[in-house]
């Protein structure tokens, strides 16, 4: 930031105005003859300009009852302080002088320049000395060349993503023109029998009979599997791309993202699940091992892998973490004295290699229960600010009984992990 602030620069014979309380001298240094030299100055404002005086204008002329100053006093009272004034301005004048040099010298260092140095030789030469303002610069464009570089390594991988989609689909549409060809040439053939057969004498069609039904047979059976097979296919040419926050991208009409749920025993993992999936409320029974779900939700598709929270299935935790993009930590917001437990777990999961990126959404469940810890409070008494820095997490208070919060969560979610694409139309 450039501080733009200015001194007010005064006339310069305003510099050497003394700002004294006592009058200042007439403009003529010596004063006129008329003027008695009589001791006496006075210190009124309205004489400034004749302030001598003599015994009679003090005691019964013009300058009656004025305050007055004896002249040497006087005198030597204001020279004291032009000289005080003259120390001050020096000490002005130098402080001026090193703020200008030091001007300079900040000039020079963000213009940078030349300078002459001795070589290994002794031969003095000129030498560039980058100033601040290039230092800057180079910083600016080596964080963009390796922006820029990063960004062409996650395009490149992105295309191969759809060339290798793209070979994939059109492999199996080549397939499936190869296998229409042969059925139509099959069907052709069928028909020719049947019309020669048609034409053939009445012993002969007889004959023909057994072959016939076969044929028959196998053009149902052909229909039949065609029919199936025209059901579940779309054939549509379009192919829907999305992209990921982390430039990474997706084709197809559903973002497929694996998250796994932890926490305490008795957190409400589970509960939380079985609501996402049926929509209803299921009385689960403590985890030993883990359930797995898909939860479809908008445009993504949650493969959700729920883990038994015992104190002896925690060390098993970490066989679920590699590829995970999200971690939902579920605490129970009712058991106050179980929070300091959670986390510790919950600092030793964001300490994990494997879930370094992977984003955190943390469920304060139970908060229909009367006394539940709040979000706030939770975020406090864990200081989840300190403990999640660096890292993209949320936490969202919810009742998985009645389900409330939990659609809040994976729109939190889902708003972290799509950055374009098909799946902001959701
Ligand atoms: N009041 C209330 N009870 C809940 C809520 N969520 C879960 N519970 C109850 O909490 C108990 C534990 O729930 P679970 O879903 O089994 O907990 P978990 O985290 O899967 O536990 P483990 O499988 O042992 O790790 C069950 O009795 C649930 O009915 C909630 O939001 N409110
Ligand atoms: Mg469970």
């Amino acid at each position: 930031m450039v501080v733009s602030m200015r001194l007010i620069l005064l006339p310069c014979t305003a510099l050497f105005v003394p700002h004294t309380c006592v009058p200042s001298a007439p403009s003529s240094p010596t004063p006129p003859e008329h003027w008695p030299n009589t001791g006496f100055v006075c210190l009124e404002d309205g004489c400034q300009p004749g302030p001598l005086m003599c015994c009679v204008c003090k005691e019964y002329g013009k300058h009656q009852g004025h305050k007055h100053a004896i002249l040497e006093a006087e005198a030597n009272q204001i020279r004291a302080s032009i000289l005080d004034m003259a120390h001050c301005i020096r000490t002005f004048t130098e402080e001026v002088s090193d703020y200008s040099r030091k001007l300079v010298g900040i000039v020079q260092q963000i213009e940078g320049g030349e300078q002459i140095v001795e070589d290994s030789m002794g031969m003095a030469h000129t030498e560039h000395v980058p100033g601040t303002a290039e230092s800057a610069r180079s910083c600016v464009r080596a964080y963009f060349a390796d922006l820029h570089e990063t960004l062409c390594r996650q395009e490149e991988m992105a295309l191969s993503v759809v060339d290798a989609h793209v070979r994939e689909r059109l492999i199996w549409l080549r397939q499936q023109q190869e296998d229409m060809t042969i059925l139509l040439s099959q069907v052709s053939t069928a028909c020719l029998h049947c019309e020669k057969t048609l034409q053939q004498d009445d012993c002969r069609v007889i004959l023909a009979k057994q072959e016939i039904n076969r044929l028959l047979e196998t053009l149902q059976k052909q229909q039949q599997q065609f029919t199936e097979l025209a059901d579940h296919i779309q054939l549509d040419a379009g192919i829907p791309v999305t992209f990921t926050k982390d430039n990474r991208v997706h084709i197809g009409p559903k973002m497929e993202i694996r998250v796994v749920t932890l926490g305490l025993d008795g957190a409400g993992k589970t509960t939380i699940l079985f609501k996402l999936k049926q929509d209803e409320f299921m009385q689960p029974i403590p985890t030993i091992g883990f359930n797995v779900e898909t939860v479809e939700y908008k445009n993504l598709k949650f493969t959700i892998w729920d883990v038994g929270g015992k104190h002896k299935l925690r060390p098993l935790w970490k066989h679920y973490y590699l590829n995970t993009q999200a971690v939902v930590f579920v605490i129970d917001s009712c058991h106050r004295d179980r929070l300091m437990e959670s986390h510790s777990e919950l600092a030793k999961l964001l300490t994990e290699k494997e879930l370094r990126d992977a984003l955190l959404l943390i469920f304060a469940n139970k908060q229909e229960v009367p006394g539940a810890v709040s979000v706030e409070e939770m975020t406090e008494l864990l200081s989840l600010h300190k403990l999640c820095c660096g890292r993209s997490w949320h936490i969202q208070g919810c009742d998985a009984r009645s389900g409330m919060g939990l659609h809040e969560g994976l729109d939190w979610l889902s708003r972290q992990l799509v950055a374009a694409g098909v799946l902001d139309v959701a």
